[in-house]
């Protein structure tokens, strides 16, 4: 039999914090499609490669597995019989399904109706205790690491550096499909955790570690010398009203249609700023009706559905081009961190309410030949 993919944790074993020791709590996470845009180029009269990295296709519907996977593995390794996280959504999933798979006990804390119904699904389903406060996530943040400090638990948010750890494989995985890493990478910024782990990731894949370049040492497989060294421009956007690397400051109450990056205050501030320095890239912002425009598009053009918070990533792209920074020939990736389905309210209101018709013949009929292709 051939061995089939068994996760990331298995994959990457030689570049992750574990020993044999660990036990592997995994749900297969990982190795999602790079999926190259056919139709938007076209349309956007642009001569780029753009692919997206389709992270909505990992077990519990978001990138959060990849770190779930760690942080849940490290965490039973340690004894812990308990985790707890905030979340805006995705995390409270992962989590949640993951202590299931630990058979361990799970505590979220999520801000009052505003988390995509997908989300809320889940973490209910999964059994996880469920703990909605009149507060957003940044609260919900400061409480759990206020918890996590006097009681038997285990915090599994981003701030946990294993976390980023399994996050950053999506690097590998990336560099491994084109061959080499890409011009551009763009993706949405919340808590920033995961613009981090994208830093750290390719950074380790060109051979780049702490700093320095180890790639003569044959400690880079994944690139040929020559292209050692490189590594993308990294693109942060972030919704405009919860924008605090755009204001330079922390904001207070952010608000935003992409709930899963409603956040004023993110945990990976300093690491966030450094990813975008060194990459020498920029943070850049969308309002709620680029954000909602961009995800209709690439469903319409492309039949790819992400959540709100993942078109970020494609609205953050088409500023770019209008102001002309990417040039001809450029190889982008976008990091499409949820699916779709997530947030089925939010594609519901934004889209034509269905047709409805008498059972007949005649009235499937005249609708048809309304709605062909002329
Ligand atoms: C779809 O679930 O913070 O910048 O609590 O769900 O690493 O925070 C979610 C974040 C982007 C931002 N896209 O990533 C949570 C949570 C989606 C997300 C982000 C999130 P970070």
């Amino acid at each position: 039999m051939q061995p089939h993919y068994q996760g990331l944790i298995r994959r990457y074993r030689d570049r992750l914090p574990v020993s044999a020791a660990t036990p592997v709590i995994s749900l297969n996470e990982g190795n999602t499609p790079l999926v190259e845009l056919q139709n938007l180029p076209r349309r956007l009269g642009r001569s780029v490669r753009i692919l997206c990295k389709f992270e909505g296709l990992n077990p519990t519907g978001s990138f959060k597995d990849r770190g779930m996977t760690m942080a849940v593995s490290k965490a039973v390794e340690a004894g812990a019989r308990a985790i707890i996280c905030a979340s805006t959504g995705n995390t409270s999933a992962a989590a949640a399904a993951y202590a299931a798979r630990a058979g361990i006990s799970c505590f979220v804390l999520i801000p009052e109706g505003k988390i995509a119904l997908g989300k809320l699904s889940q973490a209910m389903m999964h059994g996880a205790t469920v703990i909605q406060i009149r507060g957003n996530f940044d609260d919900g943040m400061r409480l759990v690491q206020e918890a996590a400090k006097h009681l038997p638990l285990t915090l599994v948010n981003s701030i946990n550096p294993f976390r980023l750890q399994g996050q950053k494989t999506i690097a590998f995985e990336v560099v491994e499909a084109l061959g080499e890493a890409p011009d551009y990478h763009v993706l949405p910024v919340g808590n920033a955790g995961n613009i981090s782990a994208h830093w750290i990731g390719y950074s380790e894949a060109a051979g780049l570690v702490s700093g320095s370049c180890n790639h003569c040492g044959g400690a880079c497989p994944y690139l040929a010398p020559a292209l050692c060294k490189r590594r993308p421009v990294l693109i942060g956007v972030q919704a405009a009203g919860a924008a605090p690397f755009l204001r330079g400051a922390m904001v207070d109450n952010p608000e935003t249609v992409a709930t899963a990056i409603r956040i004023g205050h993110p945990v990976s501030w300093d690491l966030a700023w450094a990813a975008k320095n060194e990459s020498g890239g920029w943070f850049s912002e969308a309002t709620d009706a680029e954000i909602l425009a961009a995800q209709k598009l690439l469903a319409e053009t492309e039949g790819i559905f992400c959540e709100p918070a993942s078109a970020v990533s494609i609205a953050g792209l088409l500023k770019a081009f209008e102001r002309g920074v990417i040039g001809d020939g450029s190889v982008i990736v976008c990091t499409l961190t949820g699916h779709g389905l997530k947030d089925p309210d939010t594609a519901i209101s934004q889209s034509s309410a269905p047709f409805l018709v008498d059972a007949t013949g005649s009235a499937i009929e005249a609708l048809i030949k309304e709605h062909l292709p002329r």
